[in-house]
């Protein structure tokens, strides 16, 4: 296919995702198609080695849910602080949510709840087993987002019916009342709804402050934020042993992918997929390792005893034609994991240029 000895440059002029362009310009200037797996077990580890490994890195990969001490607040939370590097160092953020249900449900995941993934990932993937429509479901939800940038946020306050008396956990009735009792164990009820608007800017808003009170730059030079579009990569093969995705279900997502060109950017895959002529999505590998330095590399690379299965970069990009290598363990327990980002980025970089010939 012809992607696959175009050089990202001249892919990112016919994406047709406003973000996939960003990220094939990003990959060109960063000279990188590497993707960090940040799979640490606190909040304050995994800023720290986006903050560390952010120069080496086009994508960080997040799963929110196996992070303790995960913020959730939506001003100054987790979220927000790994915008913030995303923007110093030029990375978008890819939550691995793996989005599987009904088209409704999806969209509340993915806008609502506790994590408000929306606000924060630039990008996130989703498993059609449920059917394609859960894509379109996504992308509405997206769309809606995008047009409320700079919105308002409508806050529901429930009011409790006024009982008599102190309350069993020793306060006033307050504005959250529905769950307190009073002495006689009544409870309050709703007697009017009101609703409070704040203004509210997303993480990675081009609108936010360039500089910080001290003269810090705060965004990555050499190019121009990412523009405020979300984007969604169809899970269509995995890297583990035994995976049950069929040839067909792997179709249905290229498929989806066509009918949905305005959200959908590529694929979680194993190898390209790319078929028809004017195919241009991108391609995002999970099962990458290296064997450790000075070893000679064959394309394979012992799995975890878990089902995780590894190719070498130099398989994936050159051999199996995808576009960024997504690599956890292989760099999160190098001794030194900034260096051993840098190792990645270089062998999976020269995989690209040896593609291209
Ligand atoms: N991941 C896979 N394989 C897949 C998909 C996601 O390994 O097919 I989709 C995730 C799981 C983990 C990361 O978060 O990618 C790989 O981590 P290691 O490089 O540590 O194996």
């Amino acid at each position: 296919h012809p992607t696959l000895l175009q050089p990202y440059s001249e892919r990112a002029k016919t994406a047709t995702h406003p973000l996939s362009r960003y990220l094939f310009r990003l990959m060109d200037l960063k000279a990188s198609n590497l993707c960090l797996s940040a799979d640490v077990i606190t909040a304050r580890e995994l800023l720290a080695l986006a903050d560390k490994v952010g120069p080496s890195i086009v994508v960080l990969k997040t799963h929110y849910d196996l992070i303790s001490g995960w913020d959730y607040n939506p001003q100054t939370g987790t979220g927000v602080k790994l915008a913030a590097l995303a923007r110093k160092h030029g990375f978008l953020i890819f939550e691995d949510r793996k989005f599987v249900d009904i088209g409704k449900t999806v969209q509340m995941q993915y806008t609502a709840g506790t994590a408000r993934i929306i606000e924060w990932a630039h990008i996130t993937n989703a498993n059609i087993d449920a059917g394609k429509d859960m894509v379109r479901a996504m992308a509405e939800a997206a769309a809606n987002w995008k047009a409320r940038i700079h919105y308002e946020v409508k806050t529901s306050v429930s009011v409790g019916t006024p009982v008599a008396g102190q309350f069993e956990d020793g306060e006033e009735q307050n504005n959250n009342a529905l769950d307190d009792r009073d002495s006689d164990g009544r409870k309050g009820s709703i007697v009017s709804i009101t609703t409070v608007t704040q203004s509210f800017e997303p993480a990675d808003s081009p609108r936010l402050a360039k500089t910080n009170e001290h003269g810090d730059e705060l965004v990555f030079p050499g190019i121009e934020e990412p523009p405020m579009d979300r984007g969604l990569l169809l899970l269509a093969q995995m890297s583990s042993k035994g995976c049950l995705m069929t040839k067909d279900y792997t179709q249905a997502c290229v498929e989806a992918a066509r009918e949905h060109k305005d959200f959908v950017m590529g694929y979680v895959a194993q190898e390209a997929l790319n078929s028809a002529p004017d195919d241009n999505f991108i391609h995002m590998t999970p099962g990458c390792k290296l064997p450790p330095p000075g070893e000679e590399e064959n394309g394979h690379v012992e799995g975890d005893g878990l089902g995780q299965q590894y190719n070498t970069p130099a398989k994936l990009i050159n051999i199996l034609g995808t576009d960024i290598v997504i690599v956890g363990r292989g760099i999160i327990q190098a001794a030194d994991p900034p260096s051993e980002a840098e190792r990645y980025r270089r062998k999976a970089w020269k995989a690209y240029l040896t593609r291209l010939g």
